[in-house]
């Protein structure tokens, strides 16, 4: 499986983040990404295709504010990483601040995700590995092509950050994709947390069909998005499909969800598929509650492989460090095999 990575992509690493009411060890560590790297033959170090793909999904402004926010942090005599602690209810104003503080808050939506020194460094090379593994699935024709995206993306809006994600990696491949003439596209969201970000995105959009497999928004984060009667709006309506699931869901739970996603993609007319794939399924996962093996893991990426189509996949999340060098393997052997 051809795979890209970037090393700046390790600059990113925030300390600690708000969870449970107490602080604990930022769990989307650079040590994530090591773990993987074990288990892949050789990656590939993407080109720069610069800020253009980027603006296709993200606002300028809010791409201003990720550039600029740890700098003005340090301005305003501040240590360590950039934090929101104030956030506007829905239906404020659409205030425009220069307070770092409000700024936080504006375009952050959770106390999960800091802004370091190196964030912005890292989330932009993040995405060129997406779209680094897109040419590979354009050009030379793969089949399938992995990008070691991190940080995540798939909590990420056109205009704001949360979950550990700063830069959709998923939409921006997609959109990508588009622009080459690749559509339709569908991306299927297989992480643990529902992918808000990407369904906000594509939300009005009927081109791209956006399937989501999660823990339940009732019981777990994001709480706010992936209702099951949450199915896209406008142009969009009918092209956006959650199935949540309960805690505790192992894979006889999981596969007839996993299928019917499957079903819904081809019935859609997808002609290259985008996986965001998170690991945070998995048994042993340190923050999440489904019961996933490592066996799972490869059926998961088998199951894909059955559509035939032409697939990239992002990394989301997976927060079982020791093991999820493992898991990613098996995911993308299954997407081989199958
Ligand atoms: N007590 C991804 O997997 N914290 N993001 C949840 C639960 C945020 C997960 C708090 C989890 C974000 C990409
Ligand atoms: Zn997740």
């Amino acid at each position: 499986m051809l795979t890209f990575f970037s090393e700046n992509q390790s600059v990113h690493a925030p300390l600690r983040e708000l969870n449970n009411g107490e602080w604990m060890d930022f769990a989307e560590s650079p040590a994530r990404v090591e773990s993987i790297l074990a288990t892949l033959p050789k990656t590939s170090t993407p080109r720069d295709h610069g800020m253009g793909p980027v603006l296709a999904v993200h606002d300028a402004d809010y791409l201003a504010f990720l550039q600029s926010a740890h700098d003005e942090w340090l301005a305003q005599g501040r240590e360590g990483d950039a934090i929101g602690y104030a956030f506007p209810v829905r239906g404020r104003r659409p205030l425009r601040h220069d307070r770092i503080d409000a700024q936080l808050g504006q375009y952050g939506f959770d106390a999960a995700s800091p802004i370091a020194v190196g964030t912005w460094k890292a989330a932009y090379w993040g995405a060129q590995a997406a779209l680094g593994a897109l040419d590979a699935v354009i050009a030379q024709g793969t089949r399938a092509a992995f990008a070691l995206c991190r940080p995540p993306g798939h909590h990420s809006g056109r205009d704001y950050f949360g979950g550990y994600c700063y830069l959709n990696n998923a939409a921006i491949a997609a959109r990508a994709a588009e622009a080459a003439g690749l559509g339709p596209v569908a991306i299927l969201d297989v992480d643990y947390h529902h992918g808000n970000g990407t369904q906000d995105i594509f939300y009005e959009d009927g081109r791209v069909f956006f399937a989501s497999i999660h823990a339940d928004p009732k019981s777990d984060y994001p709480y706010f998005w992936g209702h099951a009667d949450e199915t896209g709006a406008r142009e969009g309506a009918g092209a956006t499909f959650n199935q949540p699931l309960p805690r505790g869901t192992t894979w006889d739970v999981y596969r007839p969800a996993l299928h019917k996603a499957l079903e819904r993609i081809a019935a859609f007319g997808a002609k290259i598929l985008i996986v965001s794939y998170g690991a945070d399924t998995f048994e042993n996962d340190p923050i999440s509650e489904f019961k996933l093996t490592t066996k799972d893991m490869h059926r998961i990426g088998a199951a894909i492989a059955g559509l035939g189509l032409p697939t990239l996949t992002v990394m989301e999340g997976g927060y079982r460090i020791e093991a999820l060098g493992r898991n990613v393997e098996a995911y993308l052997t299954g997407l081989d095999a199958g």
